[in-house]
C-alpha cells in the first residue's frame, strides 16, 4: 500500500520489512569496512548522528563543507560497494512510487542512538535533483518533520517505523526536513538504535 505524505512524497509502510533483518546484518558488515563516525558540520559542530556510506561515492562533511567523495577520508579507501540487495530494494521502492529508472549510486547510512536528532535541512548536495531520494527506516521509530521549500514553511510530523520506506521526488525532493531526538526504547533487531538508509543518484565524475 502507499500513502502520499505530500506532493511527490510517497510513503510505503513496511515496504522493507521482509528485507529488514538482512539489511541490519549488512549494515553491521559494511561498518567493519567503513566505520560509523561522527562528522562535523562546516560550522564546526559535531553531528549527533553517526554516519557511513556505500556505493560509488559517499556523503561527507567537515570544516571544508558538505560534499560527496569517492574515497572514505577516514580510511583512505573507496567506500564499500553498494550491496545488490540495497540497490534492488531502492529500485523496487522507487518503481512502486513511479520512478522506474531510478539508479542510486550512493547510500548514506545514518545511525541514531537515543537522543540523536537531525536539524531541519534540505538535501542539496546532489547534482542530480531530478532523481528522487529513497529513505529506509530500521530499528526504533523516529518522529520525522517535513515542511515546504522555505525553511519557514509549516512542518508536518510523521512517525517512521522499522521497514518503512519513503520516496521523495518531485517538489518534495527539496523540502526542508529533520528528525526529532530519538526516544530511548528497544527494537529486537537493532537494540536501542535507529538506522536510516538514504539512496541517492549522483552523476558527477567527482
Ligand atoms: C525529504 N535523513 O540523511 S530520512 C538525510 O531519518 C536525512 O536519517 C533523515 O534527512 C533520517 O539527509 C530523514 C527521510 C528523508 C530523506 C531525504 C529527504 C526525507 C527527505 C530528501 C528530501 C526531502
Ligand atoms: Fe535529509
Amino acid at each position: 500500500c502507499r500513502t502520499d505524505l505530500a506532493e511527490g512524497a510517497v510513503l510505503l509502510p513496511g515496504f522493507a520489512e521482509f528485507w529488514a533483518g538482512q539489511l541490519v546484518a549488512t549494515i553491521q558488515r559494511l561498518s567493519l569496512e567503513a566505520p560509523f563516525r561522527v562528522m562535523k558540520t562546516p560550522g564546526g559542530r559535531s553531528m549527533s548522528v553517526a554516519t557511513t556510506s556505500c556505493g560509488d561515492c559517499g556523503w561527507y562533511t567537515d570544516e571544508k563543507g558538505y560534499r560527496y567523495v569517492r574515497a572514505d577520508p577516514l580510511t583512505g579507501k573507496q567506500w564499500p560497494k553498494m550491496p545488490d540487495m540495497f540497490f534492488e530494494l531502492a529500485s523496487a521502492a522507487a518503481k512502486e512510487a513511479g520512478y522506474p529508472d531510478f539508479s542510486p549510486s550512493s547510500c548514506l547510512i545514518n545511525r541514531y542512538e537515543p537522543g540523536a536528532k537531525m536539524g531541519l535541512h534540505q538535501d542539496r548536495d546532489e547534482d542530480d535533483q531530478a532523481s528522487p531520494i529513497v529513505s529506509v527506516s530500521l530499528g526504533v521509530p523516529a518522529r520525522f518533520a517535513f515542511g515546504g521549500l522555505l525553511k519557514t514553511d509549516a512542518v508536518q510530523r510523521h512517525d517512521l517505523f522499522h521497514g518503512d520506506v519513503v520516496v521523495w521526488g518531485g517538489i518534495s525532493r527539496l523540502a526542508w526536513h529533520g528528525v526529532s531526538p530519538v526516544r530511548e526504547t528497544f527494537h529486537p533487531q537493532t537494540g536501542a538504535m535507529r538506522y536510516n538508509l538514504t539512496f541517492r543518484a549522483i552523476n558527477a565524475a567527482l
